[in-house]
């Protein structure tokens, strides 16, 4: 080419790609010039996808005489691309939801979360960390996301979880997902008593109990909506009947304390739960068949015949008497003398009958 020749620059590929990705500047030049390839537009122009590398050809034209296009000039260029981060990693879900057993053993699998990277090498390495609420119950595999169960559950407690599930590629892009562990419940619970055990007096021959008499038992699965059903397991008599679904004792003949060797009726009742299988517990229930309230205190080992010589002297002990009282505890009962207290005197607690001062017992 002459010095002032004109010519026309332009790239030239069978890859067509080339001529929409690159260009060359300047597109008319004279004589020597600097040729700069610039990138016009880089759609389609991804790594990932394959392209690795581009060929083309910068080629000088001149116009002939007869006005046509000659190329006078080429030069090949090879453009190796490099790979960039260009993706986060993707989940195909936006969100999750997981259902498990509030029952499940601790270790297993709950959830297979994959996020996918678009990127080749480390920028398409994907690693998992888990966040948000019940990390403390669960915990990810930082190479494949799967989440596991790491701590006992308990729908009673704790219905749901909102965990986060992050997946970061080796370049630092960073995309979450939220996951939700919803739990399901289980008959995990037994019925619980409200008492441990249940104890009422009735007079003798009575027929029913007033107030009502009745057992309760409560049971926390499934909301607190259980259906709970008594019945009778041991029984030393079969005076007394359980309603199986309200718990109501009742008296099916009238009361005797001739009826049991301790004139107290015994029954141990099991409360069952409406699970599949149910689960039950059972509380002890005694029936006393006596005077409610205030009954007298006995004498025990009565007469009491005694004989003393008539030198004894003050606070020389008589006798020791002793009452006991159905109602209460024995210690609660006091002592004093009815008559003949000019010559004796009792202690008021512990019943001892001693001689009194100044007495006279001189026949
Ligand atoms: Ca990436
Ligand atoms: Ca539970
Ligand atoms: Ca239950
Ligand atoms: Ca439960």
């Amino acid at each position: 080419l002459g010095e002032n020749s004109r010519y026309s620059l332009a790239i030239k590929s069978s890859d067509r790609r080339a001529l929409q990705w690159f260009d060359v500047e300047p597109s008319e030049a004279y004589g020597r010039t600097p040729v700069v390839v610039r990138m016009k537009d880089n759609a389609g122009l991804d790594f990932d996808s394959g392209v690795k590398q581009v060929q083309f050809s910068v080629a000088a034209y001149v116009l002939t005489k007869e006005g046509e296009k000659l190329e006078v000039s080429s030069s090949d260029v090879v453009v190796n691309i490099l790979d960039a981060n260009d993706n986060s990693p993707i989940f195909s879900q936006p969100s999750y939801t997981f259902s498990v057993p509030e029952n499940l053993p601790i270790g297993s699998q709950i959830a297979e979360i994959k996020a996918t990277d678009n990127d080749s090498g480390d920028f398409g390495k994907v690693s998992y960390s888990l966040r948000g609420f019940g990390i403390n119950k669960f915990s990810t595999d930082p190479v494949n996301g799967n989440i596991y169960l790491t701590s006992k559950l308990d729908y009673e407690k704790q219905k749901s979880y909102s965990l986060s599930l992050e997946a970061r590629d080796g370049g630092g892009k960073v995309s979450t997902v939220s996951v939700l562990v919803v739990l399901t419940d289980v008959n995990d619970n037994p019925p619980a008593w409200e008492s441990n055990q249940y104890q009422r007096t009735v007079r003798e021959g009575a027929t029913s109990f007033q107030p009502q008499f009745s057992l309760r038992a409560l049971d926390s699965d499934n909301d607190g909506r259980s259906q709970i059903t008594y019945k009778i397991l041991t029984s030393n008599s079969d005076v007394l009947e359980v309603d199986e679904e309200t718990g109501e004792v009742r008296i099916v003949s009238p009361v005797s304390s001739s009826h049991t060797s301790r004139g107290q009726y015994e029954m141990v009742v099991r409360a069952f739960d409406d699970g599949t299988p149910p689960l039950h517990s059972d509380v002890p229930v005694f029936v006393r068949v006596g005077v409610p309230g205030n009954q007298r205190p006995v004498f025990r080992g009565v007469p009491y015949n005694v004989t003393i010589p008539e030198t004894s002297e003050t606070g020389d002990v008589v006798v020791a008497v002793r009452a006991t009282d159905p109602d209460g505890p024995d210690t609660a009962v006091h002592y004093k003398i009815a008559n003949g207290a000019d010559n004796f005197q009792i202690n008021q607690t512990s019943g001892v009958i001693s001689v009194a001062p100044a007495a006279i017992l001189d026949p």
